[in-house]
């Protein structure tokens, strides 16, 4: 069996599909593929998907890109602790907060907040306060409707989710800057969450240096 992961340990995408992997346990190679290099990511990296963005997967031979699908697809071809709810409604809440969280978290809490105060923006001196502003405005209400919406340690409710993975890679970038940390702060549920999260061992393998966790 032959398991490979192609991208680049920095991305968050890439990050919740390793972790997936991890949490299941199934050894898998990463293929690093920079999506920054100044040539782009390359031809092959543009046959396995289209829109040149990373991860993809490849197992025995089956290839398959966007990371919700990559981290279903993990959870039900391998062995390994089930990462989806049984129950029909805590199962439809995990999608949909991966669905809001690809919609409306990943770009306010990465791009707006983190870029823009401790990422490239910042180092360049380009940080734009209009685009943090938006950014905090827009994480403050992921970071509500993630406090709002389930119940339990975890964010679908009492076991650890494919939700759950989606959700810390983001919060592990938010949480670099000090705004962002004061921002998850405000939410008693999420802040708790964090510190149970950030001490499981698949979290601590796959930090990237950038991040908070
Ligand atoms: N919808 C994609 C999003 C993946 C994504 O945005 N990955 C980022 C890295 S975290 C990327 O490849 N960005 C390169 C670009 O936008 O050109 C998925 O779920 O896999």
């Amino acid at each position: 069996m032959s398991v490979t992961l192609h991208g680049a340990a920095y991305s968050i995408y890439v990050r919740i599909a390793r972790l997936a992997l991890e949490e299941k346990g199934v050894a898998y190679q990463l293929n690093a593929v920079d999506i920054f290099a100044e040539d782009g990511p390359g031809a092959a990296h543009h046959a396995r998907h289209p829109f040149g963005k990373i991860p993809a997967l490849e197992h025995d031979g089956f290839a398959l890109y966007e990371t919700a699908a990559i981290c279903r697809y993990v959870d039900e071809a391998f062995e390994g602790p089930p990462l989806q709810p049984a129950d029909v409604r805590e199962r439809t809440r995990m999608a949909q907060i991966i669905g809001l969280l690809d919609s409306y978290g990943y770009r306010s809490m990465v791009w707006s907040v983190y870029v823009e105060l401790s990422g490239d923006a910042a180092q360049e001196g380009r940080t734009d306060r209009a685009t943090v502003e938006a950014g905090l405005e827009r994480s403050a209400v992921v970071l509500g409707e993630l406090e709002r919406l389930g119940d339990g340690p975890f964010l679908t409710g009492q076991a650890l989710s494919l939700a759950d993975l989606h959700a810390a890679p983001m919060l592990a970038y938010i949480m670099v800057p000090e705004e962002g940390r004061a921002l998850v702060a405000r939410y008693p549920r999420i802040a708790a969450w964090v510190e149970a999260m950030r001490q499981r061992p698949a979290v601590i393998a796959t930090r990237p240096e950038e991040a908070g966790w």
